[in-house]
């Protein structure tokens, strides 16, 4: 009798998660970089927040996906115009994510020219009709209030520059960190302040709000939120070798919690950027986002050789994009893969049988 009910009661839940996989209202995304002749940013406009899902400009929700630079100070030359093209065409890429590091040695408070590859970035994106993320990469300073004066210019400047296009994101601050720095204390005030100086010159164009201990405590807003959190995203950022099912329990937790999510980065590696491509743990994270609509940028395009870099060790030196299968490392083929909807769980664990 038990036997029975339990047997009932479980294929009724798989009845219905089948069914409500099919009627899910994120089935009409086609995670198109070009879809009938059309650019993603001239299918879905002007962005917007509704509840947590990310949707177009008729309420539809969207999932992006695509690559971010690695820090711009080091190899900025591949935020290019040809490689940005070469990623929306070859590797059917909707976004660029723009990694301006802040502090630290070469970063854009000590080097402020920088800024150039950042609005290189923009206007490749621009003429590309891509999304583009420009990342404030607060990193080694932990604490975002500690440069938020140039921060406060910075904004100021892309928003009026650019705040009447609907490419652009704004990402705030990746990933504050450090024992000392919370929520309430450090990224909420913060955050408040630079949403201001946005808003002022670009009403409705998605702001993203970096998370405490780079980035993973996306549970902290939801229970001391922002005053103007219209529009606006928190990011949760994780690396498959070293975050998984208790990391993604956060994030459904938080969802649940009525908080919108960005993995505004991302790696198949451990948190250096190092230690192996976890294919397998990759592909978990990939059927969780996909599920819950949480859009992404692939951390990284470079050819210093780490594995978490999509380049062969020194391939594509004049940055000119183009690449061949030889100028991919392991990850670099993976993600394509990935990008270009050729590979997902059920197809990997096929291919692994027949290996
Ligand atoms: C993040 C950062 C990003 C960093 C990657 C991989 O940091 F946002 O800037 O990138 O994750 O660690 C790495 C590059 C290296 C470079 C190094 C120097 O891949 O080539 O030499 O930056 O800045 C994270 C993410 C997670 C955690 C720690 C860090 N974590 N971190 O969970 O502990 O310490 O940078």
């Amino acid at each position: 009798m038990k036997k029975s009910v339990m047997l009932f009661a479980a294929t009724f839940a798989a009845a219905l998660s089948f069914v409500s996989c099919v009627n899910s209202k994120y089935a009409n995304d086609t995670h198109l970089a070009i879809e009938d002749g059309k650019t993603v940013v001239e299918r879905y406009g002007q962005l917007q927040v509704i509840g947590t899902d990310l949707c177009d400009q008729n309420g539809n929700p969207v999932q992006l996906r695509g690559m971010s630079s690695h820090g711009l100070h080091w190899y900025g030359k591949y935020a290019n115009k040809d490689v940005i093209t070469w990623l929306r065409d070859d590797w059917n890429c909707q976004i660029w994510r723009a990694a301006l590091y802040t502090g630290g040695q070469g970063g854009y408070v000590s080097n402020p020219a920088l800024k150039e590859r950042v609005t290189d970035s923009v206007e490749a994106c621009i003429e590309n009709g891509m999304y583009v993320l420009i990342d404030w990469h607060v990193l080694e300073e932990h604490d975002p209030l500690l440069y938020k004066k140039y921060a406060v210019e910075f904004f100021d400047e892309m928003s009026k520059k650019y705040g009447d296009k609907p490419n652009v994101i704004y990402e705030i601050c990746n990933e504050p960190n450090g024992e000392k720095v919370t929520w309430s204390d450090n990224i909420k005030p913060y955050a408040e302040e630079i949403i201001e100086v946005i808003r002022k010159n670009d009403p409705d164009n998605i702001i993203i709000v970096g998370t405490p201990v780079w980035s993973s405590q996306v549970m902290a807003p939801s229970s001391d939120p922002l005053k103007n959190g219209k529009n606006v995203m928190y990011t949760c950022h994780f690396y498959a070798g070293s975050h998984k099912a208790e990391a993604r329990k956060n994030v459904a937790n938080a969802l649940k919690a009525g908080t919108p999510i960005f993995v505004t980065e991302w790696g198949t590696t451990q948190a250096s950027g190092d230690g192996g491509v976890y294919e397998k743990e990759t592909l978990k994270w990939m059927e969780f986002l996909k599920a819950h609509n949480i859009s992404w940028a692939n951390w990284s395009v470079n050819n210093k050789g780490e594995d978490s870099g999509i380049l062969a060790f020194n391939a594509d030196r004049e940055a000119k994009g183009n690449w061949k299968d030889k100028d991919l490392s392991k990850d670099g083929k993976f993600l394509r893969r990935i990008l270009r909807n050729e590979l997902d769980m059920k197809s990997w664990k096929q291919e692994q049988k027949n290996k």
